[in-house]
């Protein structure tokens, strides 16, 4: 049995918003990944763990690859890209009601060069019909040599089990990386303050999600209580996204707070005290050493 054990990693690449942390979450049937109808809402190359009979595949999720302005997105961008060169296999994450564009042109150079295998998925099948998804098949495969090609709706599972399946030749042989009870290498600490920098994204406009960055300043588990009493401090690039941020009598930040609040009890399976702090660090997105303390090296 331990001889047949199959191990690999598995990049899922592609433009921002296509559904790459949708497909993760889906694949390891938890929430480990934020996600917003926002580009760029996935910062950091984040690992899920997927148990199957006789191997596991590890999955790394990665920031969407796109033409990078500033220092935040082209740490961003470069996370992405070196994953394609660490891994046994790529998806390559395409929507069903697009069509090949600049920007996949782009990220299929960069995979042609790295030389990894590439399994074309096309997501959001929900939102096209069956000819439509052929003629974006055939424009693909014109293109590229993949693999194989999988038609999946990350947000309801539709293809999901088959695109699994359609993985397994590509692992190689190899030890159980992770324990059967393991799901991600990101400590609760970074997921927590995920969360938290999930919510703001979805409740705000314009520039502030992507200003905004969070830190969990202090995790304190009671477990007589069936307690984690959680502070963390929401940094923010303007006093005027703060004033945005705090609301009207404190009203946006309670209803952020409830929200996060809500989604990290059912992570942690906890019951959670949550304290939010609002903190101006003028364009703390251009800084080296404040990308640093954010945890963006
Ligand atoms: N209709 C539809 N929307 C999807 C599907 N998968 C993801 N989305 C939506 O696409 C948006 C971007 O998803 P996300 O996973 O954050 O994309 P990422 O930037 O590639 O990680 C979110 O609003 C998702 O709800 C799908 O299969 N069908
Ligand atoms: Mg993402």
């Amino acid at each position: 049995m331990t001889e047949t054990f199959k191990s690999g990693f598995v990049a899922i690449v592609g433009r921002p918003n296509v559904g790459k942390s949708t497909l993760l979450n889906q694949i390891l049937g938890r929430k480990i990944a934020i996600t917003s109808n926002k580009p760029q809402t996935t910062r950091n190359r984040i690992l899920g763990i997927h148990n199957f009979t006789g191997g596991q595949a590890m999955f790394v999720d990665t920031p969407g690859i796109h033409k990078p302005k500033g220092k935040l997105n082209r740490y961003m961008v470069d996370q992405a890209i070196r994953a394609c060169n660490d891994v046994d296999l790529v998806l390559f994450l395409v929507e069903a009601n697009d069509k090949p564009g600049g920007g996949d042109e782009f990220i299929l150079k960069l995979l042609e060069k790295a030389g990894t295998p590439v399994c074309l998925v096309i997501n959001k099948i929900d939102m096209v019909d069956p000819p439509s998804l052929l003629q974006l098949i055939d424009a693909y495969a014109k293109r590229f040599q993949f693999k194989e090609v999988v038609p999946i709706c990350a947000e309801n599972g539709d293809g999901v089990p088959q695109l699994l399946q359609a993985i397994e030749p590509y692992l190689p042989q190899g030890p159980q990386y992770y324990p059967d009870d393991v799901l991600t290498d990101q400590p609760e600490r970074f997921i927590v303050a995920e969360m938290i920098r999930e919510k703001v994204m979805r409740r705000t406009n314009e520039e502030i999600p992507y200003g905004v960055a969070v830190q969990v300043e202090s995790f304190e588990e009671k477990p007589e209580k069936n307690l984690v009493v959680i502070q963390a401090t929401i940094h923010v690039e303007r006093d005027s996204h703060k004033k945005i941020i705090v609301g009207k009598g404190g009203q946006m930040i309670r209803t952020l707070g409830q929200d996060a609040r809500r989604e990290i009890e059912r992570f942690l399976g906890t019951r959670v005290f949550l304290e939010l702090f609002v903190r101006v660090d003028k364009d703390w997105s251009q800084s080296e050493r404040m990308l640093r303390e954010l945890g963006y090296e």
